[in-house]
């Protein structure tokens, strides 16, 4: 059984929640709580391989103000940055995340680091009220050397599923790196996952 983390960052509103819980629960409900932050646990099949994932879903993530990811950092396999296409600060807000997470991991495998970032341009349901283009999200996603969509939460479920699929693919294509990198401590990784992370975990 692996194990995968994916912690799902972004500004306020950008559908982080919707995202998280469209993919686990197949349904899109509108509003979500948005006062605590939660882990999502899942079990599922990928390539004949059983993975046991926990997806973080935060709070809220601060627009302004210091970008401080290191519990995120040390916790997560895998990011989904995820901004509005119809809000240019979440975009903002996309774009520092990502530089934050890269600057953090200088001196990993790169294609590892690269491979496990998905930036997502949600809402594309609202395209008549966009302030993103496409173009400037892929462009910030190849600069970035992540990997790039834009979908809605909201109407596009196969897109979702796929781009969490890809995801975890590549974070599991690379847990041989993963486990060099690191080769012990389990317990006290346990224990500052619970101390961070361990306010609330849902099964769906
Ligand atoms: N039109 C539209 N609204 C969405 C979409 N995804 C999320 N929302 C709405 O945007 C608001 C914020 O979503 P939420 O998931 O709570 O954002 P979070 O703060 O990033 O977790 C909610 O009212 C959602 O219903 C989408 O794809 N299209
Ligand atoms: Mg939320």
């Amino acid at each position: 059984m692996s194990e995968v983390k994916v912690a799902v960052l972004g500004g306020s509103g950008a559908g982080k929640s919707a995202l998280a819980v469209r993919f686990l629960t197949r349904r899109f409900i509108g509003e979500y709580a948005s006062g605590a932050e939660c882990i999502y646990t899942k079990h599922l099949c990928l390539d004949g391989r059983q993975i046991h994932l926990e997806i973080y879903d935060p709070c809220s993530q601060p627009q302004q103000g210091k970008l401080s990811l290191a519990d995120e950092l040390h916790w997560a396999d895998g990011f989904i940055i995820v901004y509005d296409i119809s809000d240019r600060a979440s975009f903002a807000f996309a774009k520092a995340l990502l530089y934050r997470i890269r600057e953090s991991h200088i001196g990993v495998c790169k294609k590892m680091v690269e491979s496990s970032i998905f930036l997502v341009g949600n809402k594309q349901d609202l395209c008549h009220m966009r302030e993103v283009g496409w173009d400037e999200g892929q462009k910030l996603a190849i600069d970035n050397k992540c990997q790039f969509c834009e979908l809605s939460a909201a109407e596009h479920y196969q897109e979702v599923v796929a781009m969490f699929t890809k995801v975890l693919r590549n974070i599991t294509a690379n847990s041989k790196v993963k486990e060099k990198r690191r080769p012990s401590g389990s317990k006290s990784m346990a224990k500052l996952i619970n101390n961070v992370f361990g306010k609330r975990r849902k099964s769906v």
